[in-house]
């Protein structure tokens, strides 16, 4: 019998070095550092992301919806601050007279439309989309260092300990299901990672679009 090798979070950021790096390691996160993005790509990046986490929050739901009840704690504390979330976003778009009422970007778009798609996929594909667009955001807003201000809130946001440990405990419980999963499925799991990867990666690169 052929052994096929079991598919895990780990392997697949040893799997896709590159498509990871591009979807955590971009200029606008290195800008924001620097404090020299533009005021308006920071502000096209913000409404377009309080967009996406609307639409996030469904993903989570339909993801609590599937999952096993021992997954149940995880996933409504994600929840749970996912509510101050939204809050907080409303906050950041007042101070800077933003209107979140505005339409949704084609990349905005895509990505939210993909995630809708992913939520009729088994559970363990939702829990490996789950861990890796956490992911993205926890490691995305760390790795170009110490931010300045104001931006140093949003990297302390997906960046803090208690998000880590979030991201790490949505990891576990992705490996945990895709060990009880099929070939096919991990498959599907890996399809999905990689769509994400790219997705993050042409997210951060909208806020470089002109609004059209
Ligand atoms: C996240 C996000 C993290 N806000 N935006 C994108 C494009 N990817 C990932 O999600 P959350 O709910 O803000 O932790």
């Amino acid at each position: 019998m052929i052994d096929i090798p079991m598919l895990t979070c780990a392997t697949l950021l040893e799997t896709y070095p590159d498509l990871w790096r591009d979807a955590t390691r971009h200029p606008f996160l290195d800008r924001c550092q620097a404090g020299t993005i533009e005021p308006h790509q920071f502000k096209t990046w913000l409404t377009q992301d309080y967009l996406f986490v609307t639409e996030f929050t469904r993903f989570l739901a339909n993801g609590l919806a599937a999952a096993p009840v021992s997954h149940f704690d995880v996933l409504l504390g994600g929840l749970n601050a996912i509510r101050d979330e939204l809050a907080w976003f409303r906050d950041k778009a007042a101070e800077r007279d933003l209107n979140l009422d505005s339409l949704p970007q084609a990349t905005c778009e895509t990505y939210c439309q993909l995630m809708a798609s992913w939520s009729v996929q088994p559970y363990a594909v939702q829990a490996t989309a789950l861990w890796a667009i956490e992911l993205a955001y926890n490691q995305g807003w760390q790795l170009p260092g110490a931010m300045v201000s104001p931006y140093d809130e949003f990297a302390e946001r997906w960046g803090n300990p208690g998000f880590t440990d979030y991201v790490k405990q949505l990891e576990k419980q992705a490996d945990e299901s895709l060990a009880g999963s099929s070939e096919i499925v991990q498959r599907q799991a890996e399809v999905v990672f990689q769509e994400v990867a790219r997705q993050e990666q042409a997210f951060w690169q909208m806020a470089f679009v002109p609004t059209p």
